[in-house]
């Protein structure tokens, strides 16, 4: 599997492809089952649904990794933090005030409440076999799930969450800690359950104040890996703290990772100039240039792949694939890479 061995540090002629949200609303197949679900959550929890969708990217375009249909938000599920997905609105959570006590799944719980994600692994892991294809399971990262509880959905500027920094860091402090915690037993739930790597998503790492970034991003990172190891999770692991910037430097030099996931508005030459040059890295193509497709996304490839000649790398987007993405276009971005790496 080349995906396992650029993940090792070694470089491929042809990178291994996958993109982020591949399993999603682009795809009408994904779409037609989608229709067939009460709620995103049900979605997520039923095992033949989630691990159908999982496989569908992979048998359209033979992606050299699959990642298993899920969402970060079932942590803050699993916490009882009343997690609906209205369509047309996005995620709705009950918001997070100062003082109440936050209520902590054990393991035996996430055991029983996730028990259709792991059927879902071992189903999905079945057909992945025929392809050779590894899967891969996530997290959250602690700062992007504070944000979610503390703004009870979706934020533009994460004013909530910032504000909580200042007026009460020993609440922030004592939040993180809880969720890594079960990021911890989360990804340890996956891991045990048959997925080949681990990915943390902290996906709005760049709304921390860079005063702060060392305290809320990548201690609780370090704290997270360092659990995971001492409980003899041996899987490489991805981390994307989208939005880091000139920050994934110290990011970097501190954390035991096995690849970094760099988004859209990261200079991946400046990253590949300041960056330790062994470490692999995924993604950074604009998920837009995919929606305009033909000459547009082939020169943005290029312009990527050039840079990338010397390091190991894993072809990726900088963030999700958008909804109204062409099909069509996922498929010559796919036969482009692979004719002319
Ligand atoms: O009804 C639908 O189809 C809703 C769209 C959707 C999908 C396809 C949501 C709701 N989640 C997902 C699946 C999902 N989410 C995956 C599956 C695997 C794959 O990539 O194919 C993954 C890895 C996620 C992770 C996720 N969920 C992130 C981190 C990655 C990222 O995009 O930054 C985040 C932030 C979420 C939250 C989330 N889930 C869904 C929505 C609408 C949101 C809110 C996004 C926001 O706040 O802007």
């Amino acid at each position: 599997m080349t995906f396992l061995s650029t993940l090792a540090g070694q470089r491929q002629d042809i990178p291994p492809i996958w993109i982020m949200r591949q399993a999603g609303r682009y795809l009408p197949e994904y779409r037609q089952i989608r229709e067939t679900a009460d709620n995103f959550i049900s979605f997520c929890l039923d095992s033949d649904k989630a691990s159908e969708v999982t496989l569908q990217p992979i048998r359209r375009y033979g992606f050299d990794a699959a990642i298993i249909f899920s969402d970060i938000l079932l942590i803050p599920y699993a916490m009882q933090r009343n997690v609906r997905f209205i369509p047309g609105t996005g995620p709705v959570l009950t918001r997070l005030d100062e003082k109440p006590k936050l209520y902590q799944p054990d393991e035996a719980e996430i055991n029983t409440l996730f028990a259709p994600i792991k059927d879902a692994i071992i189903k999905t892991k079945t057909e992945l076999k025929t392809y050779n294809t590894p899967l891969i399971g996530f997290s959250g990262a602690p700062w992007t799930l504070l944000t979610y509880m503390v703004e009870g959905g979706s934020s533009r500027d994460f004013a909530n969450s910032r504000q909580l920094i200042f007026d009460n860091f020993l609440r922030c402090e004592e939040i993180i800690e809880m969720l890594v915690n079960q990021i911890v037993e989360f990804l340890t739930f996956q891991a045990n359950s048959g997925v080949d790597i681990l990915m943390l998503f902290d996906s709005w790492a760049g709304a921390v104040p860079a005063a702060y970034r060392t305290e809320l991003i990548i201690k609780p990172h370090k704290s997270i890996i360092e659990k995971l190891r001492a409980r003899n999770i041996t899987h490489p692991i991805i981390s994307f703290p989208k939005g880091l910037g000139e920050g994934l430097i110290s990011y970097t030099e501190q954390l035991d990772i096995n690849a970094i996931a760099l988004d859209h508005m990261t200079d991946i030459g400046w990253a590949h100039a300041h960056i330790r040059p062994e470490l692999t890295f995924q993604g950074n193509l604009d998920p837009l240039s995919v929606v305009a497709g033909g000459s547009q996304m082939f020169n943005a490839i290029d312009n990527l792949l050039e840079i990338m000649k010397d390091r190991p790398y894993i072809f990726n987007l900088g963030h999700g694939v958008v909804p109204h993405t062409p099909p069509e276009h996922v498929g010559q971005l796919v036969s482009y890479i692979r004719k002319n790496s």
